[in-house]
């Protein structure tokens, strides 16, 4: 009987029913992913009794000779990893990081421009009920209704018009590569600097299977736990000349000890990246994302931008007589995990849109190639299609339990 056991039945019971169900289901969910046995060893240790204020070197604690040690391994290897002078791994998640780089570059008031909320942007990048649009003046862009890709002659015009401090790129759900050097000749032109957000495809970018960020953008924000595949957390790339601003931000400017336990699991996750099994796996999400598009186009979904070159699509599921909540219900139901989403110029709210984004990141790390994506999507469609029918949830729920038995989840199965 493990200790969590025989102290807190309660919370081990939900821990194990949450282990059933990342390995009897199907993990869709864009921003998901299964962290190795290392990554999941390292954070789960004994770093999380640690205080660690400061930097490597610089430390407020007595006894941060083992941390300083872990952390500068997780610098110097997302360094190595992106191509960049200096990375910041505090930040505990996406928005600390891009949080960071806001408070480190622009004033209470201030202009930005980033990619709107309901068209793929992230809430950081300026929801009028976040920090991000309630501290600044943020601008919107976004894509063009025609072809669903960013419109960057209205980026132009509205950098021109707002001359902004900062122009922001990257998003949660745009499934297409997004063209960095082109928001970096924007931002040059308009004298504005270039943060790129890269949470969603930073595991893409470390298998040099996206254009990488770091070339051209003043600061790279990201998290380590989606297509990157490493603890729930943030982190921030920047040039040597921004160090010393971006790092005084972050501590003591708006956190206090890092979550050492994660930075742990950080740098293992880098080191992961950089080996060459990191590409194949990379290139397998993009391969499975475009197969699982086709199978739902073909099915009779229609898809944002009519399908995908990354590791996400956005299905559009009102032709078939739905709402995304419907959809994300039904499909729940089914053990088939995705999350409900707005399209580009949806009509309809938030809480009930009209589209699902689906990933490829945690089933791919399972192992699952182009033809699973293929029974996967006809999964989808099954159910999609007979929302009203219980039994038809209820059969491929067994159906995809038994399928999935044969994929073991890192941390959770014996490799
Ligand atoms: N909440 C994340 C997502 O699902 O994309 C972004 O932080």
């Amino acid at each position: 009987m493990s200790a969590l056991q025989q102290s807190d039945s309660a919370v081990w019971s939900a821990i194990q029913a949450e282990i059933g169900r990342q390995a009897d289901g199907l993990e869709l969910i864009a921003s998901e992913n299964y962290t190795s046995a290392a990554v999941l060893e390292a954070a789960g240790t004994v770093l999380t009794n640690k205080y660690a204020e400061g930097y490597p070197g610089r430390r407020y604690y007595g006894g941060c000779e083992h941390i300083d040690d872990v952390e500068s391994l997780a610098r110097q290897r997302a360094c190595e990893l992106f191509g960049a002078e200096h990375a910041n791994v505090q930040p505990h998640s996406g928005s600390q990081a891009n949080m960071s780089v806001y408070l480190t570059v622009l004033q209470p008031g201030e202009t930005y421009l980033a990619m709107d909320l309901a068209h793929g942007g992230h809430l950081t990048h300026g929801m009028h009920l976040n920090f991000s649009g309630q501290l600044y003046n943020a601008v919107h862009y976004g894509v063009r209704e025609d072809d669903h890709r960013i419109d960057f002659d209205h980026v132009a015009k509205l950098a021109r018009e707002h001359r902004p401090t900062l122009i922001v790129a990257g998003a949660s759900a745009y499934p297409r590569e997004i063209d960095h050097p082109k928001f970096a000749e924007i931002a040059r032109e308009v004298g504005a600097l270039l943060m790129v957000d890269m949470a969603h495809y930073a595991g893409l970018v470390a298998a040099g299977l996206h254009n990488n960020p770091v070339e051209v953008a003043d600061y790279v924000t990201s998290t380590s736990h989606k297509t990157l595949r490493g603890p729930r957390g943030g982190f921030v790339l920047t040039r040597e000349a921004n160090a010393k601003d971006l790092d005084r931000t972050v501590f003591p400017g708006m956190q206090g000890g890092p979550l050492c336990h994660i930075v742990a699991g950080k740098a293992v996750c880098f080191g992961e990246a950089q080996q060459p099994e990191f590409r194949e796996y990379a290139a397998a999400v993009i391969d499975n994302a475009r197969v699982l598009a086709e199978t739902l186009v073909a099915g009779g979904l229609q898809l944002a931008s009519g399908g995908t070159d990354n590791h996400l699509m956005l299905a559009d599921v009102t032709p078939i007589g739905l709402t995304g909540k419907i959809a994300e219900e039904t499909l729940d139901r089914a053990g088939i995990t995705v999350n409900k989403n707005m399209i580009p110029f949806d009509q309809r709210k938030p809480l009930d849109p009209s589209g699902i984004r689906i990933g490829t990141a945690a089933l791919t790390t399972r192992g699952m190639g182009a033809d699973d994506m293929r029974r996967v999507g006809a999964w989808i469609l099954e159910v999609l299609k007979a929302v009203d029918d219980a039994g038809v949830a209820e059969r491929v729920r067994g159906e995809i339990a038994e399928f999935t038995g044969a994929f073991s989840v890192p941390g959770i199965d014996p490799a």
